[in-house]
């Protein structure tokens, strides 16, 4: 009898274990996966961004990878309030979240040579 009450202890103990370190790791799994943004790997040099066009979602957050190809740049989106250093040959991650549907301009915006001033590309939210 009492070997029957130690086992179904044990059982239980296991049970509680197992709701106590495996499913909320479970958990925590499945919802960074839901809550992965959508990586949009782009380059920049001289004088133009690649893609120089970004369509997203209203509401999506999205990670663009930007890539300096030559020379230091800098990328700036003003109306979702990023910026960022491109240094050469380093992919530089910049988190943003669509907002109201529109066409909204990003820039560089570190010198980067005679054609700078023309260095832009438009994040079109649909
Ligand atoms: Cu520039």
């Amino acid at each position: 009898m009492s070997a029957a009450v130690s086992a179904t202890m044990s059982r239980r103990t296991m049970l509680a274990w197992m709701a106590a370190t495996v499913l909320p790791v479970v958990a925590v799994v499945s919802r960074s996966d839901a809550a992965a943004p959508r990586v949009i790997p782009m380059r920049a040099r001289r004088f133009v961004f690649i893609p120089d066009r970004v369509k997203l979602k209203a509401g999506e957050t999205v990670v663009l990878s930007i890539t300096a190809e030559d020379v230091v740049m800098g990328f700036s989106a003003p109306d979702f309030n990023v910026r960022a250093d491109l240094p050469p040959g380093q992919a530089v991650k910049v988190t943003l979240t669509a907002g109201k549907p529109g066409t909204y301009g990003f820039l560089c915006d570190i010198f980067c040579g005679s054609g700078h001033e023309n260095m832009s590309g438009l994040i079109e939210v649909a």
